[in-house]
């Protein structure tokens, strides 16, 4: 939120740029479900005492809520990573007809480059194949100013309208004027009108001619919005570009001719053609995939783009430029950014004390076939555990394992489970699990219950009991969920003890029909953690052998000497070392140390 300074200007990301324009517009209703780049949207929405803001189960169910509040008048604000608009694609579609009341927005954050994500899958496409409008912010200035136009965009054009920063713009932080709050223009009220809110064939059919009347009406409307700009420059290149690779362009080539575009979707074709016939050779710089560039080519000009400049991943100025210049061209002397460093990679690992620790040795000693999901256990997949087989979207582990028994029959017995977190298993994951019970599966359900969403910053989830304001809440039962979905084999177990732990794998293992296994341990970073926190634990030089065990369950806590002695009459290469400022004394490199070197003081 910020303290206004003397001239209302803030420093801010995107992200929180956003949730003020959309505090400004006047919105009362926030809905989102946390992922990287986007979670700080709502985080921020939560911290304004007008606003009613909730993590919803998953995507789909926030947009849904978010059409509620709308259809009673309010001007709601929904929003997610790129990957969540698939999950709530099902509602966008035909909220598309049905329309809005309050100003319905929704920010969804693309994150080309995947710096957190499963796919880097461009947005773009949805506007066009839902038929609304998108908005394209460069900045955290214009995250501000588009949010709050988009609530009265609207209203006006009756639908929801979609506005897509990338990961740089939601994160990047620069200055922002911020405004007073306003009040939405909708009344508040529950008002029946089947014709628009009923969409049966019949109410539906006379909706889609209104809709396309409607993107007509913003054709003409993209024509003059503010946020489309031309730039003269030097006319002997010209540019078409939008979002963050504007400032790219920017950057890298100042004196050049830009035609900078503040809505995705639809496109000035009008600005676009009169752009192109002031400049000799027309370019279009954007990531991702070739949306304007196909755009553009589909009016008749002469364009470049995806043959200089990628299709996968991010760009930055020196790209930009040398793409367009080759590698001496200038063009009045623009500054040549330096390519990014190369850093060492430095993959995220979990931390030390993280209850996912435990379970992923087990399941790796036990050589099964781990069908995964997204969480901070995916981490597992890498090396020293390696013990995570698959990882396709949120809840599609439970499913995947089903799909292979049915594949497999009898082969697959006692050899594949999937793992899927608790947070993962409220988004998407009771569906699947109903299925295995209703259609007679029998590979074991994981759940890993560490009490919060901790791969995205520790939001609270329905299982975990904590609202998005970090006040008490419900929280599903699990144990009683599972049975009540027909699974007749429900274990809790405590991850942190691997003995038990394992026996409970077996056993599921071995079981007819479905189970269930609920690993129940706190993550290390929430404050439950503190109640069962012992203290750092210490290696007895004078037993550890050196053999290196407790480095394979990869705890940052854990390192090793490399020191030659003699330990019990043999000679050893080196001997291991705990942190004790890492260590938070979880225990589980104690537990599979066979020598019994590591103890608690
Ligand atoms: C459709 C979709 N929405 C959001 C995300 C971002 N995301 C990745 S994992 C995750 C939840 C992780 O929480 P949990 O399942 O409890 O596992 P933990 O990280 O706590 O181990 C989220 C929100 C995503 N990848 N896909």
């Amino acid at each position: 939120m910020g303290k206004h300074n003397e001239n209302n200007i803030l420093l801010m990301s995107g992200n929180e740029a956003a949730a003020r324009g959309a505090w400004e517009a006047g919105c009362t209703v926030a809905a989102a479900y946390p992922g990287t780049p986007s979670t700080e949207i709502l985080e921020e929405m939560a911290r304004y005492p007008e606003v009613n803001a909730e993590w919803s189960i998953n995507e789909k169910v926030a947009l849904e809520v978010g059409a509620g509040a709308s259809y009673a008048g309010a001007r709601t604000l929904v929003s997610m990573k790129h990957v969540g608009l698939n999950v709530a694609a099902d509602p966008l579609f035909t909220l598309s007809y049905t329309g809005v009341r309050g100003g319905l927005v929704i920010i969804e954050c693309d994150d080309p480059q995947l710096h957190s994500s499963q796919n880097e899958q461009d947005n773009r496409h949805y506007a066009r194949a839902a038929k609304l409008p998108m908005l394209e912010p460069s900045d955290s200035a214009e995250a501000h100013e588009f949010t709050k136009l988009a609530f009265g965009l609207s209203e006006r054009f009756d639908c929801p309208v979609l506005v897509r920063p990338t990961t740089r713009v939601s994160h990047a932080m620069s200055l922002v004027k911020v405004g007073e709050r306003q009040k939405g223009p909708v009344p508040l009220e529950l008002k029946k009108d089947k014709a628009k809110l009923v969409m049966l064939p019949g109410f539906a059919r006379p909706r889609h001619p209104i809709l396309e009347e409607r993107m007509r009406e913003l054709e003409k409307y993209v024509e003059t919005f503010e946020g489309n700009r031309i730039e003269m420059g030097d006319t002997k290149i010209g540019i078409i570009t939008a979002g963050i690779s504007y400032m790219y362009t920017k950057e890298a080539l100042p004196d050049a001719s830009i035609l900078k575009l503040g809505m995705a979707w639809p496109m000035p074709k009008r600005m676009i053609k009169e752009f192109a016939s002031k400049v000799e050779k027309l370019y279009v710089v954007e990531e991702l995939d070739p949306f304007i560039e196909d755009f553009a080519r589909g009016l008749g000009l002469d364009v470049t783009g995806k043959a200089v400049l990628p299709i996968c991943g991010e760009f930055n100025p020196a790209m930009v430029r040398k793409a367009i210049l080759g590698d001496g061209g200038k063009i009045g002397g623009g500054a040549t950014s330096a390519s990014p460093q190369t850093l060492p990679p430095r993959p995220p690992i979990m931390c030390p004390g993280c209850p996912h620790r435990g379970l992923f040795w087990v399941l790796r000693k036990e050589k099964l076939f781990v069908c995964g999901d997204i969480g901070c256990y995916t981490l597992s997949a890498q090396k020293p555990f390696e013990a995570l087989d698959t990882c396709l979207c949120m809840g599609a582990g439970v499913g995947q394992a089903f799909g292979m028994e049915k594949a497999l029959g009898e082969a697959s017995r006692g050899r594949v489970v999937s793992v899927i977190g608790d947070s993962t298993f409220a988004h998407s994951g009771i569906t699947p699990l109903a299925d295995i019970a209703h259609n007679g599966g029998r590979a074991p359900v994981i759940i890993l219950d560490n009490r919060t969403t901790a791969m995205t910053g520790r939001q609270g989830n329905p299982v975990s009991g904590m609202n998005a304001r970090g006040e008490p809440a419900t929280s599903i039962d699990l144990e009683a969920l599972a049975k009540s979905l027909g699974i007749p084999n429900v274990w809790v177990v405590n991850p942190f003890n691997i003995e038990e732990t394992k026996k409970a794998v077996r056993a599921a293992l071995e079981s007819e029909g479905p189970s269930v296994i609920i690993a129940r341990g706190p993550c290390a970073l929430i404050r439950e953690f503190k109640e069962i926190q012992k203290p750092p634990m210490f290696v007895d030089k004078d037993i550890c052998d050196g053999c290196r065990t407790c480095l394979m369950i990869a705890c940052p806590a854990v390192t090793w000497v490399a020191e030659g002695r003699v330990v019990k009459g043999k000679k050893r290469k080196g001997y291991a070392v705990i942190d004790e400022l890492m260590c938070v004394g979880c225990g589980v490199c104690s537990a599979v140390c066979k020598e019994e070197a590591i103890k608690w003081p």
